[in-house]
């Protein structure tokens, strides 16, 4: 294993400005400007204390005017934010699921999406109580994608996959009324309660965001998720590489960006095709390189192990290297600017959902009848642009690093079993990672997660603190871009193994992993909530008695706020390293941050200050640990 040298947020930084040149030569600007001219923000919207939800308004909660137009004081306004913010977060994530749903029910032995994990599928079926017996396998793909569409607008009943939490968690939820029941409905619900002269209550509000974030992470993202899987495949470990330096500049390079993978999974697909690559080099390129952008490159690594071009805030950057022949987006965390970016570049801006429709972009509409023809005429029409690269505006950081990815639950309990080498049945069992907490050789885990965000030091945040964590013998699982984070800086590799404390070197080495795990995209939250429900039935204990902790650093989407509100009623403690627009409301920061916990055993804590926010959660994960008695 060779000697591991981190690439740090300077050096990231330094590229930026590097490519921020580029930008200026060709009149492009970038978020770090608009950031300039958006600052100050609005200190009532910061606060949450605006609301336009009726045409009387738009209402502002000061000192001088306690109370809007119709009565409604400070604390049902910013109630109202928190909630609409959450049910927008449960509503895409959600309906991402649902897509795959579709795609499933879609799915053909001769098409172009089959079913890559039958096994799963069976797996899951039976957990269902759905006939398997004797059922062709794309029947029965086709029955449960059906099966599952119908949890999104049930009239009766709660969602199918509470069952695997365990019974106390489900009992919680029960008691606190915030068991979900249909995915829409629970959106709905929200936007009815806070339609004017509904829910002005903090304690309801509250309530019902737990239970929208909980459709979503309990439904729509479980259901995204595991079907990706069945269609796509369950992620294995898998070498991959991150950051920048992965486009290369003989090649024609393809960004894929977004969330749903069934539009990348075929362009990764097509790519690949023989067929493709000798037209690339009819074009004067050596080859076709795919790279990502967010949660849809985190899908085709985990996969496919598609090198990551970078996170959110570095989308604009693999435009402005000016060696990308196409950004080719579905939906979600995309930039508008891309359009007027591109337009700087040679690069083909492709949008291609109906729900992510974009000015100064090509449309090319993407659905799973025409997948395979659409995801072909993308891949040539990227190839073709190769030759409208303006050479001198070429300039792709050498910067990147190894990472090994694709740690489904699946493939953790398979690779953790080796640290003990006990001999366990082949579904696996959580009970290896067990005993290492419990000897305290590891002393607990993070699930870090969400975006980045201009507020605070881009990846910065993410990096350090997931560093401190590994050096005080904590293991990290990691989603979304905060996973992209840990892959650019290198923490991915196995050999961040040396900058753990002693006990979790031990075990990385033993089971030959990273200290920082790489679990998936933002849905895939929903196999770390998966996990702690198996870790807590392995152990006996309950979710909230675990050492283990959730945090978002550096969140800036409503998605994320729905996240947050499923973790912690979870039981999780979730850790924010920005405020959810609650600051303006006593009422609402005392029901987030300790009047939850009477319901769910969890609650949230807000810390913008990084060093702090890292000590906290190191904190509790020793309380909890000192609470058990080990
Ligand atoms: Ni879905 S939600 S910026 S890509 S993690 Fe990345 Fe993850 Fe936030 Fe979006
Ligand atoms: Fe103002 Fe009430 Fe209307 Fe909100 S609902 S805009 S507080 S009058």
């Amino acid at each position: 294993m060779g000697d591991l040298k981190l690439t740090t947020v300077e050096e990231m930084e330094a590229a930026t400005a590097r490519l921020l040149e580029t930008g200026a030569k060709v009149g492009a600007d970038a978020w770090q400007l608009r950031v300039k001219n958006q600052t100050p923000h609005c200190k009532f919207g910061e606060q949450g204390v605006c609301c336009r939800i009726c045409a009387m308004g738009p209402c502002r909660i000061t000192p001088k005017a306690p109370r809007g137009i119709c009565g409604c004081d400070v604390h049902g306004i910013v109630g109202r934010n928190y909630l609409k913010f959450t049910a927008g977060g449960a509503a895409t994530h959600s309906d991402h699921g649902r897509e795959i749903c579709h795609t499933l029910y879609a799915a053909q032995p001769d098409g172009a999406y089959k079913v890559k994990d039958p096994e799963k599928l069976i797996r899951i079926a039976k957990e269902w109580g759905v006939e398997t017996e004797g059922k062709d396998i794309y029947d029965l793909a086709h029955e449960m994608a059906e099966t599952a569409l119908m949890e999104y607008g049930k009239p009766f009943g709660v969602q199918r996959w509470l069952k695997r939490a365990p019974e106390h968690t489900q009992k919680l939820w029960h008691d606190a009324e915030i068991e979900p029941r249909a995915i829409d409905r629970e959106v709905a619900t929200s936007l009815h309660m806070t339609h004017m002269g509904c829910s002005s209550k903090p304690e309801a509000l509250v309530r019902q965001s737990l239970r929208a974030g909980l459709a979503d992470g309990w439904g729509g993202s479980m259901c995204g998720t595991e079907f990706s899987d069945v269609l796509f495949g369950t992620p294995k470990p898998i070498d991959t590489e991150a950051n920048l330096g992965v486009m290369n500049a003989d090649n024609v390079n393809i960004v894929v960006h977004g969330h749903d993978p069934s539009l990348s999974e075929m362009v990764c697909e097509y790519a690949d095709d023989p067929e493709m690559i000798a037209y690339a080099k009819s074009m004067g390129a050596k080859g076709i390189t795919v790279s990502g952008v967010c949660c849809t490159s985190n899908e085709v690594a985990m996969r496919r192990g598609i090198p990551m071009a970078g996170n959110f805030l570095q989308q604009e950057n693999v435009v402005l290297t000016g060696a990308c022949e196409a950004i080719v987006v579905d939906v979600q965390c995309i930039f508008p600017a891309l359009g007027p970016l591109s337009k700087c570049f040679h690069t083909k801006f492709i949008t291609t959902s109906p729900i992510a429709q974009m000015p100064d972009s090509d449309y090319i509409r993407f659905d799973v009848g025409t997948a395979a023809e659409k995801a072909k005429q993308i891949v040539k029409i990227a190839c073709e642009n190769f030759k409208n690269r303006k050479p001198d505006l070429v300039y792709i950081p050498d910067m990147k690093q190894k990472a090994t990815v694709g740690y489904s639950l699946e493939a953790l309990v398979k690779t953790l079993d080796g640290v003990t080498n006990s001999q366990v049945d082949v579904t696996g069992t959580t009970k290896p990672l067990i005993e290492c907490i419990t000897s305290g050789v590891i002393r607990g885990a993070v699930a870090m997660v969400g975006c980045n965000n201009p507020k605070i030091r881009p990846d910065y945040a993410h990096i350090e603190l997931m560093k401190k964590l590994i050096a005080n013998d904590i293991v990290v699982v990691a989603s979304g871009c905060s996973a992209q984070a840990a892959a650019k800086a290198g923490l991915m590799d196995k050999a961040a193994k040396d900058l753990c404390g002693a006990g979790l070197k031990r075990v990385c080495e033993l089971a030959d992993i990273p200290p920082v795990l790489h679990m998936g995209s933002c849905v895939d939250i929903s196999r770390m909530m998966v996990l702690v429900a198996e870790l807590a039935k392995d152990s006996g204990l309950n979710i909230s008695q675990l050492p283990v902790v959730g945090c978002a650093p550096e969140w800036m989407s409503e998605k994320a706020v729905s996240i947050g509100n499923y973790v912690v009623a979870t039981g999780i403690d979730t850790f924010l390293g920005v405020d959810p627009y609650v600051a303006g409301s006593s009422e609402m920061g005392q029901w987030l941050t300790e009047g939850v916990r009477d319901w769910v055993e969890a609650a949230y804590t807000v810390e913008t200050d990084i060093e702090k926010l890292v000590d906290k959660m190191i904190d509790r994960i020793e309380e909890k640990r000192t609470a058990l008695g080990i």
